[in-house]
């Protein structure tokens, strides 16, 4: 079947680097791998809140308090530019949210781990966020434009929170040896789950042939877990942390680090839900839903009058 003049005008223009607008027209596959890959990042976002706000009562200092509860902060303000975002392409944020409730949309396998010790908000500041900034810097270069424009001010404030957990394990590994070992711990056990943040890899990706022709993703999950792992394997070493990989090791020939085979059975236990803490997620998350829906009813009631 030949395909429609829109269908090629609309890749010429993606192949030609303009971005897509909320109302220009599009084909109906790319709004639909939008809707779910921009409403899961939004998501992620959102339930990431969860893992670090366990923390904030309990940070060592006032100024981590203060770095920490400015972080949860700004993950609340990136969850909602990815709603907005999301809404342009037509779809309600109510539905959305009760994509999520119900199991039916998946947010980043990251955050269905536990937040077991304060090093934890570094290793997630230094890991997590670092392996969130490698593949958001590439999405700023999006082919949708409210997803992309939202990228570049997330970014910004990404690559603050991923300093702020690499000073917390740079403080932790000056410290006692219990500090230390704690830090260790922490790396240890946010390491290959960190990993998984950029998706099975290559072959087995459903959705990266289409998003990469469409450029909504710029480059594949493999290329930037590689990046990822040439990145923060130095950063460790720095600070006096192993990797918890004995393949891990440098190539000379290729240029980068060789590192061991992802467990893709646990990965696909936790994004389908069988994690250590999928369970609490959406339990907290559909409670402090439930909690606001007084704010949500007023403020609708006050608009209306108005
Ligand atoms: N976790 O064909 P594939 C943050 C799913 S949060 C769960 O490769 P795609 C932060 C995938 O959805 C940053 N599920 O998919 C916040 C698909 O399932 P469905 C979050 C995953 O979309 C607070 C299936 O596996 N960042 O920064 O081409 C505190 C097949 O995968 C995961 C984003 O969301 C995963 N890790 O590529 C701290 C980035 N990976 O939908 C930090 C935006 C894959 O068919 N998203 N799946 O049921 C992306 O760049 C892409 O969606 C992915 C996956 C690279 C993640």
């Amino acid at each position: 079947m030949s395909e429609s003049k829109e269908h090629i005008a609309f890749q010429e223009k993606i192949d030609n680097d303009i971005k897509i607008e909320p109302k220009d027209w599009m084909p109906d596959e790319y709004r639909q791998m939008l809707i779910r890959q921009v409403s899961q990042h939004a998501h992620s976002e959102i339930v990431g809140m969860l893992p670090e706000g366990n923390w904030i009562t309990r940070a060592p200092s006032l100024r981590r308090k203060v770095g920490l509860l400015a972080k949860v902060q700004d993950e609340a303000g990136h969850g909602l530019y990815l709603y907005s975002a999301t809404e342009s392409l037509g779809i309600d944020r109510i539905e959305l949210i009760q994509q999520l409730h119900s199991g039916q949309s998946k947010y980043s396998n990251i955050f269905n781990y536990p937040t077991l010790t304060w090093a934890d908000i570094g290793a997630i500041g230094w890991l997590v966020d670092g392996a969130a900034i490698m593949n958001q810097v590439s999405l700023q270069r999006t082919s949708y434009g409210p997803y992309s424009r939202a990228m570049v001010r997330i970014c910004k404030e990404e690559s603050f929170h991923q300093r702020q957990g690499y000073e917390i394990m740079t403080t932790l590994s000056n410290g006692t040896e219990k500090q230390k070992a704690m830090a260790q711990d922490a790396t240890n056990r946010f390491w290959w789950p960190s990993l998984m943040m950029f998706g099975p890899s290559d072959k087995e990706s459903i959705h990266s042939s289409k998003s990469l022709k469409w450029k909504i993703k710029r480059e594949s999950n493999d290329e930037l877990r590689q990046q990822f792992v040439d990145r923060a394997v130095p950063q460790g070493e720095l600070i006096g942390m192993t990797f918890p990989d004995p393949d891990l090791k440098w190539n000379e020939d290729t240029g980068h680090y060789d590192f061991g085979e992802i467990d893709w059975e646990e990965f696909k236990n936790v994004i389908n839900g069988n994690g250590p803490c999928n369970k609490e997620r959406i339990r907290a998350r559909i409670k402090a839903d439930a909690d606001g829906r007084w704010v949500r009813d007023a403020a609708l009631a006050y608009a209306k009058n108005k």
